[in-house]
């Protein structure tokens, strides 16, 4: 293997009509014939794909992938394409461009090929002047795509004339074509599985991003399935490490062959949700014959995946031929996807290309037609800014976020969500609590409408219930923030008391300086009523009772109580009665002193402490609530 510097790892794919030489042309390439299966053998046509390597001068090896031509096979044809970096366009100089030349070529063009070589075949069988024909009518094929520039050479795979220009032109092509990212997280489209005698399963791919390692544990998507890399195969030669743009072959370890099928994605875990809608530029193709209208039922391919969907342009009831929209992609099976990612649209019936284009939200939620929000986040996320289309999935947040989380949220490279991150951070747009990897972010402006909502809980507490030294911590929190979990909800009651939005006291919390305003008369209420529960510490007086003794009503009592509760002097046993804090000691030391291994009835318990049931019952209870006691059958036992 060359050394990583001189590494170039691509994939050439070919395309073309039918029995245009395709299959014969990568034997005289790389010595290997592509047509593996029988009914091939038998029928002289390519059905699924074929693979070879091809060794260029400076002794790299480049994965080729060979495709079958018949109009039935498009979808093979598909499967292969995706991972093409660069084409290898074949046409039979005795046949000329013929309607898969065109289909193909829509294809690449639609799934992003921009790099290409083209081979005018056969020219063994036709006169001169027929082959400069064929020369010019693919020229003028070419004139408003992509690989309007690409080099076109007639060759012969019979006679070999041409077949050394056709290299170094691939070669030269080569060199300039845009590899595949090894710095993003791993993915690979499956197309093919099978098994291996004393091996187990071994699934084959082009690898789209990424590095795999032997012993690495993967995702299988969408079925969200941990699998773990046994040994790793380019070209039939075992490797610890493959890289993007190289075609791999993995053997799984411990997966069965049934539990995998082409299409199945195998990605580094925990970064992929399976979608079954996305937003996406949809293009129809200039030669398509009518306007594809919203609803429209299509066959949807993107990786080595077809699933069926419907599409729902934004803007308006249909596209034209010839014209690009934002859309709504909505499938019927869960797919993986990455914003970025090319797809193609088929028809239903009679099966067509239609057209296809590029994944720009992966994770959308519906959306109306002409919803101005939904155009304005497309907008956002077509842009290529990092900050803006991070911006998008932050603001769908409903709670504060880790980078890693965002990631996951919107399928976009850690990286760039990294970056997104720190920019809006930086510019105030975010608010960020805690530090390193668990640094979370939310967007400002709900920060700012929950700061505010939760001065105006706090006021309207503060209003109803003048006496109370704040409002308990939790029940704030799940009013205000029901859905986060516990961790963000305190670091987000953290920073509101950090900027003083908000007072903290133990459980409590309160607007900053509301301490309960209790007027002299009602603190000598307060003083009697304690004394009053004091006197009997095992009986005491109950809410009721002391609420008719003062004249107050039940609320006002209560109040009253709670401060007590609050101050430490009183504990509440239930919502009728209070005990004396020393009282409450004195019965759970004689509780825990007396409870044998057969525990303890509630007769018994009364008489423990010469009261009757109407305290016993909620004094035990009370004891079974703060985990002193357990209630077994008719008997309680200590914990
Ligand atoms: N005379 C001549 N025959 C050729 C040449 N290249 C291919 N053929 C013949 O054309 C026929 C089709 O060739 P293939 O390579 O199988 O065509 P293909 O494009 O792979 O066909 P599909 O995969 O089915 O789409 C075969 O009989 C080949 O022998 C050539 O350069 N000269
Ligand atoms: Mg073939």
């Amino acid at each position: 293997m060359p050394s990583t510097g001189a590494r170039r790892n691509l994939i050439i794919g070919t395309a073309g009509h039918i029995d245009h030489g395709k299959t014969v042309l990568v034997k005289a390439l790389t010595g290997r014939d592509t047509d593996r299966l029988a009914e091939e053998k038998e029928r002289g046509i390519s059905i699924d794909l074929g693979f070879a390597p091809l060794t260029l001068s400076d002794g790299s090896v480049v994965g080729i992938v060979d495709v079958p031509g018949h109009e039935n096979f498009v979808r093979n044809m598909m499967a292969g394409a995706t991972g093409v970096d660069l084409a290898l366009l074949v046409v039979a100089a005795d046949d000329g461009v013929m309607p898969q030349t065109r289909e193909h070529l829509a294809i690449l063009e639609l799934l992003g090929v921009s790099r290409g070589v083209v081979a005018i075949t056969k020219i063994d069988t036709v006169e001169s002047d027929l082959v400069e024909l064929v020369v010019d009518e693919v020229s003028e094929l070419l004139e408003d795509t992509p690989l309007v520039n690409a080099p076109v050479v007639p060759v012969s795979a019979v006679t070999g004339d041409g077949i050394d220009e056709l290299r170094q032109a691939i070669e030269r092509e080569a060199s300039s074509v845009r590899l595949k990212d090894e710095e993003l997280p791993a993915r690979m489209p499956i197309d093919r599985v099978f098994t291996l005698k004393g091996i187990g399963t071994v699934v084959t791919g082009t690898l789209w991003s990424g590095t795999l390692t032997g012993g690495q544990k993967l995702e299988l998507l969408p079925q969200r399935e941990e699998v773990r890399v046994r040994s790793l195969e380019v070209h039939d030669s075992e490797r610890a490490e493959v890289f993007a743009g190289e075609r791999v072959a993995v053997n799984l370890a411990g997966t069965p062959r049934e539990s995998v099928s082409r299409g199945d994605v195998l990605a580094e875990p925990g970064l992929l949700q399976p979608t079954w809608m996305a937003d996406a530029r949809v293009r129809v193709l200039g030669d398509w014959p009518r306007a594809v209208k919203r609803g429209a039922r299509i066959r949807f391919h993107h990786g080595t995946r077809e699933v069926l969907g419907r599409i729902y342009p934004i803007e308006g009831e249909q596209i034209a031929p010839g014209e690009a929209a934002p859309t709504q992609l909505r499938l019927e099976e869960k797919v993986v996807l990455v914003p970025g990612d090319r797809f193609v649209m088929r028809s239903y019936s009679p099966v067509t290309t239609i057209g296809g284009g590029a994944i720009v939200d992966a994770h959308p939620v519906k959306h109306r037609l002409h919803d101005p929000e939904a155009l304005e986040q497309f907008a956002m996320l077509e842009s290529q800014d990092a900050a803006e289309m991070t911006a998008v999935h932050l603001k769908r947040a409903a709670s504060p976020l880790s980078a890693a989380a965002v990631a996951r949220a919107s399928g976009l490279p850690p990286t760039l969500i990294d970056q997104g991150l720190q920019t809006l951070a930086g510019a105030g747009k975010a608010v960020t609590f805690g530090e390193g990897a668990t640094r979370l972010y939310l967007w400002r402006e709900r920060y700012d409408l929950l700061e505010a909502s939760t001065v105006s809980a706090l006021e309207q507490y503060h209003a109803a219930k003048p006496l109370a030294a704040g409002m308990a911590r939790e029940t704030l929190k799940k009013q205000l923030v029901p859905g986060w979990d516990a961790r963000s909800a305190d670091i987000f009651m953290d920073s509101l008391e950090k900027a003083g939005a908000i007072e903290a006291e133990g459980k409590l919390v309160r607007l900053p300086g509301a301490t309960a305003a209790v007027t002299s008369e009602q603190s000598s209420a307060l003083d009697s009523i304690v004394e009053r529960i004091q006197a009997n510490p095992f009986a005491p007086p109950t809410v009721s009772e002391l609420a008719g003794e003062l004249g107050q009503t039940r609320q006002g009592a209560s109040e009253l109580l709670a401060i007590a509760e609050q101050d430490g002097r009183l504990v509440r046993v239930s919502p009728e009665l209070y005990f004396s804090g020393a009282s409450v000691a004195e019965i759970e030391q004689r509780l825990r002193a007396a409870v044998g291994p057969d525990g303890i009835t509630v007769a018994d318990f009364k008489n423990l402490i010469s009261t009757s049931r109407k305290y016993a019952v909620p004094l035990l209870e009370y004891f079974d609530r703060n985990r002193v006691t357990a209630r077994v059958g008719d008997v309680r036992k200590l914990r």
